[in-house]
């Protein structure tokens, strides 16, 4: 594999109108899970992407298996687990800026991950292993779980790409400060955006927090500025990319994902670590254009013609 992730897939129900959901009186069904996104759009760009995963023994998870295996993605250690549901969550666009999501997750099927749902061989062979913030807020087995498979990443020389993905709904303030550091610290590579660095920080200067996150331990921080692009610092190189213009920001969740998922594909090309930034903000920029966390990830193709066009844009 290229790319190992490992989190919670769940079914994303989304009103067909605009609006508070009281009133809507259909829905239309997605799958959605970050680190899921992040899988699905490595291999939409050709890359090989495995997901661990749990979801319940039923027909949400039976969709999300085939529709996650559909994208090429390998979903050979995903666990279908009959003692508990698949999660799911709505997506209410309330106007078009101002989206929310309520979570129906507790006690599901991925909460229940535990250390023996990961595979040394598996994790070993992968370039680069990429976790989030939320995995370790689903429960307690599931923070062990995230914990040994960076162990083993570290023990087998795989890379650590940590994005924190802040969900403040699945935990307290002081414990999500304490374990997203944690991660922080064990990362090779941290993907912030710029509100999480706030959260751990309580700055908003990029350069700043930057360094701070360099101080933690890691050889490569990326710091997301949604539409103004992103910040990116090593020992070596820093550098900011500018963010690419989008006609309307029709669903915002997900660009995180699609961040790392272009980053992530520039960096197994060999491209510079400025321009896999500029992949990662060109993909997530378009994932925003398009309703639903994975619908808008590109192929080479259409990335590259939006790169191309962009750049022509501007000439
Ligand atoms: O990044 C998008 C995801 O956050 C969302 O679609 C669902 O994985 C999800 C979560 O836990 O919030």
């Amino acid at each position: 594999m290229d790319v190992v992730t490992i989190g919670e897939t769940m079914l994303l129900f989304t009103p067909d109108s605009i609006g508070l959901m009281r009133h809507a009186n259909t829905f239309s069904a997605k799958v959605a899970g970050a680190e899921s996104n992040v899988a699905i759009g490595l291999s939409r760009l050709g890359h090989k992407a495995g997901w661990i995963s749990r979801v319940g023994d039923d027909e949400f998870g039976e969709k999300i298996r085939s529709f996650i295996r559909g994208e090429g993605v390998d979903i050979s250690l995903v666990k279908k687990d009959s003692t508990a549901p698949t999660g799911i969550f709505f997506k209410e666009f309330r106007n078009p800026s101002d989206v929310r999501v309520y979570y129906y997750r507790k006690h599901s099927a991925a909460s229940l991950m535990c250390k023996e749902d990961i595979n040394e061989e598996y994790i070993s062979k992968a370039k680069y292993l990429h976790i989030t913030g939320i995995t370790p807020a689903l429960s307690d087995s599931c923070h062990e779980m995230v914990l040994k498979a960076v162990h083993l990443a570290k023990k087998h020389g795989v890379t650590v790409v940590f994005d924190p993905n802040l969900r403040r709904k699945l935990w307290e303030e002081e414990r999500a400060r304490r374990v997203l550091l944690e991660f922080v610290r064990h990362a090779d590579i941290v993907l912030p955006g710029i509100s999480e660095a706030e959260f751990l920080f309580g700055s908003r200067d990029p350069v700043e927090c930057s360094e701070l996150f360099l101080k933690q331990g890691a050889s490569l921080v990326v710091m997301k500025l949604g539409n103004k692009g992103a910040y990116y610092v090593s020992e070596k190189v820093n550098g900011r990319v500018d963010g690419f213009k989008v006609p309307q920001v029709v669903d915002p969740v997900g660009a995180g994902d699609g961040f790392a998922a272009g980053f992530l594909s520039g960096m197994l090309d060999g491209l510079h670590v400025s321009q896999a930034v500029e992949r990662g903000c060109a993909v997530g920029a378009m994932v925003v254009m398009v309703p639903g966390d994975v619908e808008g990830l590109p192929d080479q193709a259409a990335l590259q013609s939006f790169i191309t066009a962009a750049k022509d844009g501007d000439d």
